[in-house]
């Protein structure tokens, strides 16, 4: 495709333009590995057991044929996703996923039972990042689990987190990637509670036991993610975001913002800022909320493409862990992937190819004019040439080319699951 390099060469002369070297800007693409959300591929099911049902106030909806049903058949969808999306990525697998051949319990989950999952990682070069799964289980039917009243089932989920975390220790050290662990947690209540302090302090506690044993920075990083409401608790949160803000600073652990975890108008690219000045590093579920928290898959819109601008802006990229988190089951799962994958990747680009230095003069100067003109200039420069060739030179398909291999896996592989 000769008109894709051809393009690009233009392209490249017209941002040469605003002093900006596209070379370099794909070559930092290319260095930004991306944590693949594992939950995508089977409707946040997993593999405990064929039956499975997703509660803690999470939902998917549709019934889109093909759907994998086993770890192999998920690694299968994986490495397909992963052939149509350029540079390497990683996994984020929830603690429900692993390869368990009979019944589990969740605070009895070792490494034997992600052993599969690392070997493939190890395979395949990439990394694996990791979520306790408090949900979808009887010991979380309450609505609540490690701020439950009863000690027995808090002891239980203590368990599990601590078992996670061990598990995730392992993953990072083989991998020589750190597992990003990340905690998050139903508990709410659908009226009014009476006892606000009681359940958070039971989390905090909670917490602190969990994160009792040290492991190496090298290994395994926590993060806490906030939420501000779910179906069946509306009306409290105990994981709030100022409890997870608070926990995770006086903690020093990482933050997990949730693009679909606050108010309405709020947005999480408007928060980086202010977060990173007060803690460590960050992780992201990058998610699109329509109207509730409803995990669309990620289109380029303006949230996706300002939190990337926010992260290179800052220059944040280095100490944030991007992670996807979205589920439709109304649509073809690898197709969701590659889709929100690519455009996880288009907003980085985006956000790279800006000449922020420029920008910023003009704000320092107080020339408003200039800045509101030139932002909006900038928006119809040839980005998706670049693009194009970034996805050419990685060897995955060009444009819309891989909706085609998508059709061709479905018709010969997941049509006859
Ligand atoms: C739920 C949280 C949480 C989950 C995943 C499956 O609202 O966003 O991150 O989506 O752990
Ligand atoms: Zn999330």
């Amino acid at each position: 495709m000769d008109y894709v390099k051809e393009s690009y060469e233009l392209a490249k002369k017209r941002y040469a333009q605003y002093g900006i070297d596209t070379d370099a800007a794909l070559e930092q693409l290319k260095s930004i590995a991306i944590s693949m959300h594992c939950w995508q591929g089977d409707d946040v099911i997993g593999f405990e057991n064929p039956d499975g049902e997703l509660t803690g106030g999470i939902q998917t909806t549709g019934n889109y044929p093909g759907k994998a049903t086993t770890p192999d058949e998920l690694r299968a969808d994986i490495e397909k996703a992963f052939s149509m999306i350029p540079g390497k990525h990683r996994i984020n697998l929830h603690a429900i996923y692993g390869d368990f051949e009979g019944n589990v319990d969740r605070d009895k989950v070792e490494v034997k039972h992600f052993q599969k999952w690392i070997d493939w990682a190890k395979k395949n070069g990439i990394g694996l990042d990791f979520n306790p799964t408090c949900f979808s289980h009887p010991n979380s039917s309450d609505g609540l689990t490690i701020s439950h009243p009863n000690p027995v089932i808090r002891e239980y989920w203590i368990r599990h987190c601590k078992a996670c975390r061990k598990i995730a220790a392992h993953m990072g050290k083989e991998l020589g990637t750190p597992t990003v662990t990340n905690f998050w947690f139903p508990d709410g209540m659908k009226d009014n509670p009476v006892n606000k302090l009681g359940f958070r302090k039971l989390m905090m506690e909670g917490l602190d036991e969990v994160f009792s044993e040290e492991y190496p920075e090298e290994y395994t990083l926590d993060a806490v993610e906030s939420k501000v409401f779910g179906i069946g608790a509306e009306s409290y949160t105990v994981g709030s975001n100022e409890f997870c803000m608070g926990y995770a600073v006086s903690r020093k652990k990482l933050v997990c913002l949730d693009a679909g975890h606050f108010h309405p108008t709020e947005v999480i690219s408007d928060k980086l800022s202010a977060v990173s000045l007060f803690t460590g590093d960050i992780l992201l579920h990058v998610s699109r909320p329509v109207r509730w928290d409803s995990d669309h898959v990620i289109i380029l819109d303006d949230e996706l493409k300002n939190i990337a601008i926010e992260l290179v802006r800052g220059g944040l990229l280095s100490r944030t862990h991007i992670g996807l988190d979205y589920f439709d089951a109304s649509i073809n799962r690898i197709a969701a992937w590659v889709i929100g994958m690519r455009n996880m990747q288009k907003a980085l680009l985006n956000a790279l190819l800006e000449p922020t230095a420029m920008l910023q003069k003009y704000e320092a100067d107080l020339d408003y004019t200039s800045r509101l003109a030139m932002t909006e200039e900038i928006k119809t420069l040839p980005m998706g040439a670049v693009w194009d060739y970034f996805c050419q030179i990685n060897n995955v398909p060009v444009g819309d080319a891989w909706l085609a291999e998508v059709r061709a896996y479905e018709k010969d592989v997941l049509s006859k699951r």
